[in-house]
């Protein structure tokens, strides 16, 4: 609604454009003015819209009239006759004589400049309005990236079924690991009170084709399958259908017990079964297309099947048949570990989950996080992934950043995705990518899916700064399509958030494209992981070892010692390198032929061993650290060469996180080097110095206050 209003307004205003002050609410659809000149190129293709009414229609309706509105300073109106140069807007059941091609997806679309009753004009068809609603948003991009829409023949359909954004949101508000203010549903006044910002967001996302929100948090309170929380659910999911988008919530395994009053909330046991299944129906009563449930299970204290030495199959199946009548899917996270088992961590799901393999009901997805650790900003992909053919098998990123600086670092995390979906499993021999194992193709599965645990608060920009807008927008273009490359969409995202102005595209996006490298090289280089300092994960902490829990002490992850670093996962080791095929494995066998950006992933290695650069490694070590501390002072300089070519109050928004991440990238490297060094006990190489801060200190900085606290 205010994004409306707002508009209206800039183009009451239209002179001022780049002095015009944006807060970034609106995103990626600013729908600001193009050139005059080529503006009046467009309007000859967009000067009415011809279209049946849906809810859904009338939001793709709404959303061109918008959207061209601002672009080109002008809405068309909407009408029922063809013309010269109308949009029309087409589905199977109101096709106005398009031909639509046969088999198109229910959510693909089809953009065609052809004639229609002799009239030359644009028609967007769906499979169904959903596909002409994101047919129409693909429509708004190309004039939002300045391409041209005369000629256009374009078929496009979501690789993936399942396009999901996880929220960790508490009932009270809080998000876990949320950096951008306090949760969006107000579960207080929900359902009287339905913020019209619900909207703006369904629409954020339907532009990007995501088609499933889950509420609640994994770490789940039962109270959210209570009846007065479905009708706040169902509040949100009336707001969100229009869009093509679904309501999911996190149950909580142990709910038969605290709400139903069981003794037991075994899956195998009779009453346990019934109380979901009465649950399900009466989910669907209320919400009646309810999408199905997340669940967190025997991880981290969330109860599960295995408190009744029940297998996560059958705990999985169990909810899966209560949904199955509705249609409802299960997601069942593989994001398992446990104090109690000495073994690697980064084994332990592959060991719980690969023998289940075959198993799981056909409703049901198993959720696996992209590397076998936990949203570090390096890892190899999850061993499970390829592991379980007959498995469907769905993807779990982490949007909001956890592990890579919260909101105040910039770190575009599309490469670091694109190097996972890319990254071979040899499953089914050469060329068996993760993206093909999660779109079905390798095994053949039908259902398919995408998670992104969001990073959406309530937040004035939503996600806690600029560029954090431009993890979710990359989410959703890869869980369109998990083959997309992280440059082009860095530089749609670019054209459409800040500008089409060439020197704007051509600093913001190669700033863009290295900024999760700079991330690694200042927390975690070589392949170290988590170093992060306990429980908030706000800085440094590579010091900590002494937490009850083994794998949650930094310590476990880097085992430096005078000798050296790194965790050994080959056959000298924990093996967990043995979890992959063969083929995938041979590359990170041997430390020398191990690519060095995994190498203390999998190698424990002496300080003195030679990197490919000749240094040792201890010395590559400082001087990886440093070059990452280099890299943020670098982005800091090639922001402010766009002071005046961009709205100043982003641009300060921006510069000032800059100054907090170079900062804090100071402080990773001082602190982590000055911690090695108390270890390794080597002189740094020449050139190099530390501030002469002593790990005591740098282990007494506390941050009782730090967000998204689990
Ligand atoms: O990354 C870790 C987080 C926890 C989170 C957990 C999970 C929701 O530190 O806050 O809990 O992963 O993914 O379940």
């Amino acid at each position: 609604m205010l994004r409306r209003l707002l508009i209206a307004f800039c183009l009451l205003f239209s002179a001022a454009t780049a002095a015009n002050a944006e807060d970034g609410y609106d995103l990626w659809l600013r729908y600001k003015p193009v050139e005059a000149s080529q503006g009046a190129d467009y309007k000859t293709r967009a000067t009415a819209i011809v279209t049946g009414s849906t809810p859904t229609l009338d939001v793709a309706k709404r959303e061109l009239q918008r959207g061209l509105g601002g672009l080109l300073a002008a809405a068309p109106m909407t009408s029922n006759t063809i013309a010269d140069g109308a949009i029309v807007l087409a589905t199977p059941a109101d096709s106005r004589g398009f031909a639509i091609p046969v088999g198109l997806d229910r959510e693909g679309f089809v953009i065609r400049s052809t004639t229609l009753d002799g009239h030359p004009v644009t028609v967007i068809a769906g499979g169904s309005d959903i596909g002409v609603l994101y047919g129409a948003f693909r429509y708004l991009s190309l004039i939002q990236t300045q391409k041209s829409t005369a000629g256009l023949d374009i078929q496009d359909a979501p690789k993936l079924d399942l396009r999901v954004l996880d929220h960790w949101d508490n009932l009270d508000g809080h998000v876990e690991r949320g950096y951008a203010g306090t949760s969006l549903w107000d579960w207080w006044r929900l359902p009287d009170r339905v913020d019209a910002r619900y909207d703006d967001y369904a629409a954020a996302n339907a532009s990007i084709g995501i088609n499933g929100a889950v509420l609640n948090n994994v770490n789940a309170k039962a109270d959210s399958l209570t009846e007065p929380y479905l009708r706040k659910a169902a509040a949100i999911a009336n707001v969100l259908r229009p869009y093509g988008i679904k309501v999911y919530l996190s149950a909580r395994f142990s709910a038969p017990i605290d709400l139903g009053g069981l003794k037991t909330a075994d899956p195998e046991d009779p009453d346990v079964a019934a109380w979901w299944q009465a649950k399900a129906d009466e989910i669907y009563t209320i919400i009646p297309d309810f999408g199905g449930f997340l669940v967190k299970a025997n991880s981290e204290g969330q109860p599960g099947p295995g408190d009744y030495k029940r297998t996560h199959a059958q705990g999985a199946n169990m909810l899966a048949k209560a949904l199955k009548p509705h249609g409802g899917i299960v997601m069942w996270r593989a994001f398992v570990y446990s104090e109690h088992d000495a073994t690697d961590r980064a084994k332990q799901a592959y060991l719980e989950f690969q023998p289940t393999d075959g198993q799981f009901a056909d409703n049901v997805l198993v959720q696996i996080k992209n590397g076998a650790i936990d949203f570090q900003p390096r890892e190899p992909f999850h061993p499970l992934f390829g592991a379980m053919p007959r498995t469907q098998q769905m993807m779990e990123f982490q949007i909001t950043k956890e592990y890579l600086g919260f909101s105040t670092h910039l770190a575009y995390l599309a490469p670091m995705w694109e190097e996972v979906l890319q990254a071979d499993t040899f499953a089914k021999g050469k060329g068996s990518t993760v993206a093909k194992v999660i779109d079905g193709s390798l095994d053949g599965h039908t259902l398919t899916g995408m998670a992104g645990v969001a990073n959406i608060g309530d937040d004035r920009n939503w996600s806690g700064s600029d560029f954090d807008q431009a993890n979710w927008y990359a989410f959703g273009r890869f869980a369109w399509n998990p083959d997309t490359k992280s440059a082009e969409i860095a530089e749609d995202w670019t054209r459409m958030t800040w500008s089409n102005d060439p020197k704007v595209v051509s600093t913001i996006v190669p700033m863009m494209m290295g900024s999760r490298e700079a991330v690694v090289h200042y927390m975690t280089p070589l392949g170290l992981a988590h170093l992060m300092d306990t429980g908030h994960h706000y800085g440094p902490g590579p010091w900590v070892s002494e937490l009850g829990r083994p794998e949650w002490n930094p310590a476990y992850y880097h085992k430096a010692d005078l000798n050296g670093i790194g965790f050994d996962r080959t056959k000298t080791g924990s093996n967990a390198l043995g979890q992959y095929t063969p083929q995938a494995a041979k590359p990170w066998l041997e430390a020398k032929k191990t690519d060095e950006r995994f190498l203390l992933w999998f190698h424990h290695v002496p300080w003195d061993f030679k990197m490919k650069s000749g240094r040792p490694l201890w010395d590559e070590l400082v001087v990886t650290y440093s070059q990452g501390v280099d890299e943020v002072s670098a982005m800091r300089k090639t922001w402010a060469t766009l002071e005046g070519d961009i709205d100043s109050e982003r641009f300060n928004a921006v510069a000032a996180n800059l100054a907090i991440q170079e900062r804090e990238a100071q402080w990773w490297r001082d602190a982590c080097l000055t911690y090695f060094q108390s270890v390794s006990k080597r002189p740094l190489p020449a050139g190099y110095t530390l501030p002469g801060i002593t790990v005591e200190q740098y282990r007494k900085r506390v941050f009782p206050y730090a967000p998204g606290r689990g």
